[in-house]
C-alpha cells in the first residue's frame, strides 16, 4: 500500500477534509472574523499539539527520516509564532480553551504518538497534505485571507508534503501496519473536517 492508495480509496472522506464552506468563504469572502478567528486561534492550539506529536516521534524515527521530523519541529516552532504576530494584528488573544474539535485532535494525537511508525508518519502526512489541499483550493484567497492562503501554498510547504509522502511511502513498503496507517488516514479526515465545522459554527454562534 502507498499514500495515493489511501487518497484514492478514501476519496469522499477526504473531499470532507479537505473543501469546505469555510475554505468557500476564506476564497470568497464571506467567512466572518468571528469565524476565521475562532480558526485562528484554535489552530494556534493544534500547532502546540502537534510540536508535541512530532516531538515523539523524533526518536522512534529510522534514520532516514530524522532530518525530516526535525526540519518539521522547526518550521512547527517557527509557525507558533507567525500565529502570535497575526493574532497581535487581529488584536486576537490566543489564550482561549480548546473546543471540542480541537480537545478530540489532540487525544488522537497523542494516541498516534504511539501508534506503529508506518501508521504514526502516515498520519503527520495526511495532516500536512490536508492543509496544502485545503488551503491551495482557497486560492488567491479574499484580500482579507490571502496571506494565510499563501502561508500553506508555497513551494516550500509543498516539498515538505512530497518529503513526509515519500517518508510515509518509504515506512508502508514493508507491507506492515497497513490497517493502523489506514486507520490513522481516515481518522486525521473525519477530524479535519470536524475542525473546519467548529470554526464555521463557531463564528457563528460567536461562541467558544
Ligand atoms: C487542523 N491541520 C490543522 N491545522 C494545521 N495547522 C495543520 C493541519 C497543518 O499543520
Amino acid at each position: 500500500m502507498r499514500t495515493s492508495d489511501l487518497l484514492e480509496r478514501y476519496r469522499e472522506e477526504w473531499e470532507g477534509a479537505t473543501r469546505h464552506p469555510f475554505l468557500d468563504g476564506v476564497r470568497e469572502g464571506g467567512v466572518s472574523k468571528a469565524a476565521f478567528d475562532l480558526w485562528l486561534a484554535q489552530d494556534y492550539l493544534f500547532v502546540e499539539a502537534e510540536v508535541t506529536f512530532l516531538s515523539r516521534l523524533l526518536p522512534r524515527a529510522p534514520r532516514r527520516d530524522q532530518s525530516l521530523i526535525i526540519a518539521g519541529l522547526a518550521a512547527l516552532e517557527e509557525e507558533m509564532g507567525w500565529f502570535e504576530e497575526q493574532a497581535r494584528r487581529r488584536g486576537l488573544a490566543l489564550a482561549g480553551p480548546p473546543g471540542r474539535a480541537t480537545l478530540s485532535y489532540r487525544v488522537v494525537l497523542r494516541g498516534l504518538a504511539d501508534e506503529p511508525y508506518p501508521a504514526a508518519i502516515t498520519a503527520l502526512w495526511a495532516i500536512e497534505r490536508a492543509y496544502l489541499e485545503a488551503w491551495r483550493g482557497a486560492a488567491p484567497g479574499h484580500p482579507d485571507y490571502r496571506e494565510f492562503v499563501g502561508h500553506w501554498s508555497t513551494p516550500e510547504f509543498a516539498g515538505f508534503v512530497s518529503s513526509l509522502e515519500e517518508a510515509a511511502d518509504g515506512a508502508l513498503a514493508s507491507g506492515e501496519n497497513e490497517e493502523e496507517a489506514g486507520a490513522a488516514f481516515l481518522e486525521v479526515a473525519r477530524l479535519e473536517r470536524e475542525f473546519w465545522e467548529m470554526a464555521l459554527a463557531g463564528g457563528r454562534r460567536r461562541a467558544r
